[in-house]
């Protein structure tokens, strides 16, 4: 046997339990760019939105979110009605077929906030409880801040100060 064939062998028995964690930490879902618009001062609603793809085998389904920001919070989509975008609560939520991608963003589907019960800052996070049919529920942050910045929202730091020229 030679060294890389080894090296290769203990590489393998290294990762394996690793692997094996993270299945079961649900990892067949990728979860980016979580963040909730930061209000417009004097409003009590506000939306959220991620982008949720399953690498599984099997389909899944984002059932419900549940947060301590609002006396409501509601999985909405948005419908044209006599030439007019309104939001209606989608009961159950939205199918993620396997290899698929399920993206909330601003214009569309989203996650709602009704009546909110505490003071939403610009650069704070908020954790959010996701309700997935099969993987349960899974606790994710939420960035807060203006959609401008929404393709900031993951792994980056928002200490710089955002002016708007
Ligand atoms: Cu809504």
């Amino acid at each position: 046997m030679n060294l890389k064939l080894k090296l290769v062998s203990l590489l393998v028995a290294l990762f394996l339990p690793v692997m094996a964690l993270a299945a079961h930490n649900h990892s067949n879902l990728d979860i980016q760019h979580s963040w909730i618009k930061a209000p417009v001062p004097g409003t009590m609603m506000t939306g959220g939105f991620i982008s949720i793809t399953n690498n599984g085998k099997h389909d899944e389904q984002l059932v419900a979110a549940y947060s301590d920001i609002a006396k409501n919070t509601e999985l909405h989509t948005m419908v044209m009605i006599d030439g007019v975008m309104k939001m209606r609560e989608v009961e159950g939520g939205w199918v993620i077929p396997a290899g698929e991608t399920l993206t909330l963003a601003p214009g569309g589907n989203h996650i709602m906030f009704i009546g909110l019960t505490s003071m939403l800052m610009e650069g704070d996070k908020q954790i959010l409880t996701l309700e997935f049919k099969h993987a349960g529920k899974v606790e994710r942050a939420f960035m807060i801040h203006k959609p401008e910045n929404a393709n900031m929202s993951d792994g980056h730091s928002h200490d710089d100060s955002h002016s708007d020229h």
